[in-house]
């Protein structure tokens, strides 16, 4: 399925994996290449030296093209922004900001940029600055999240900027991306589905509650203090909303999820840490391989969209 975003990034199918923090490190975004997609490095929160050696490691393993994912809100943002472009990688994604700032050093070393945007607003301010395409990121995706969903968001950037249109949030089978397709995107990122990727290093207890998850299991947390999360229910977010109900301050929230993340990725603690997942967790049922998960959301798709 060739579309501008094929052509711009040089990839045979067009999805993109989504940059989440701890789960798309090396061997996820190696897997997601190899299978003709685009995978993502997720810099996250991580330092500049980390990033480097896994950009160094998605190359040993495959000779296809794949991105970082830059974390604005990152304390190490400058540096990692700086690593992307010495190491030559072909794309960058950028998340929970405006990346404005790296774009001219970025384009000066052929990088393609791709902003991740959760407003028209933004959008056009990112193909005014030079951006290749962006990510309309609607509020089901897990993670950082804006407030427009997916279904209003995607037609209202497609209309306004000239640029390729990638969907993202709520997207995680044949379905989604065929109708992602009819609002006019040109290729979608996937978070959620590939958590639970064979070649995904999420623990055990993380894939199995994205795969147990049902359709209501979906909180967002941090709504007050303007950095609302999206993760699946357990004891820390009721503990959290429960907090945030009776005004609890910023710092006595935090103390909650300071290196949740990490606890319930990498260490499957799934009753206090926190499990980001996009409200698509209810319709994932099994690991797959990366390969099987792209060509399976394709052949179905396919087959909508000659219907
Ligand atoms: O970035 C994401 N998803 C993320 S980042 C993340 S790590 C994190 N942890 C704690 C607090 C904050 C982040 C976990 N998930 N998705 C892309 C995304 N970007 N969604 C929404 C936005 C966004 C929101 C506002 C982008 C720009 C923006 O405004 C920028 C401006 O200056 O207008």
């Amino acid at each position: 399925m060739e579309t501008r975003v094929t052509r711009l990034l040089g990839i045979e199918k067009p999805i993109i994996q989504g940059g989440m923090a701890w789960v798309a490190e090396y061997n996820l975004a190696s897997a997601v290449s190899a299978a003709g997609g685009l995978g993502l490095i997720g810099a996250a929160s991580a330092p500049a030296d980390v990033v480097r050696d896994y950009i160094h490691k998605v190359k040993e393993r495959t000779d296809k093209p794949f991105g970082v994912n830059v974390m604005l809100l990152s304390p190490y943002a400058d540096e990692v922004a700086k690593v992307v472009a010495e190491e030559g990688v072909k794309v960058v994604t950028t998340g929970a900001g405006n990346p404005e700032k790296y774009m001219d050093m970025w384009k000066a070393a052929g990088v393609k940029v791709i902003p991740v945007v959760a407003s028209v607003a933004l959008a056009r301010r990112m193909e005014k600055y030079g951006a290749d395409a962006v990510v309309a990121e609607g509020m089901e995706s897990g993670g950082h999240i804006g407030s427009q969903t997916t279904m209003t968001l995607v037609p209202q950037v497609v209309d306004a900027v000239s640029i390729p249109v990638i969907a993202a949030g709520g997207i995680g089978d044949g379905r989604g991306f065929a109708a992602a397709m009819m609002l006019g995107a040109e290729a979608v990122q996937i978070g959620t589905r590939f958590v639970v990727a064979k070649e995904s290093i999420a623990s055990q207890n993380y894939k199995d509650r994205v795969i147990k998850a049902k359709d209501i299991d979906s909180e967002v947390t941090g709504m007050s203090h303007g950095h609302p999360i999206r993760c699946l229910r357990n004891q820390m977010t009721r503990e959290y909303l429960k907090l945030e109900k009776e005004g609890a301050p910023f710092e006595e929230l935090e103390k909650l999820t300071l290196g949740s993340l990490r606890k319930a990725v990498m260490d499957g603690d799934v009753v206090h840490g926190t499990v980001m997942a996009g409200q698509i967790a209810g319709l994932i049922s099994k690991e797959q391989t990366c390969q099987e998960i792209i060509d399976e959301i394709l052949d179905e798709a396919e087959k909508l969209l000659k219907r």
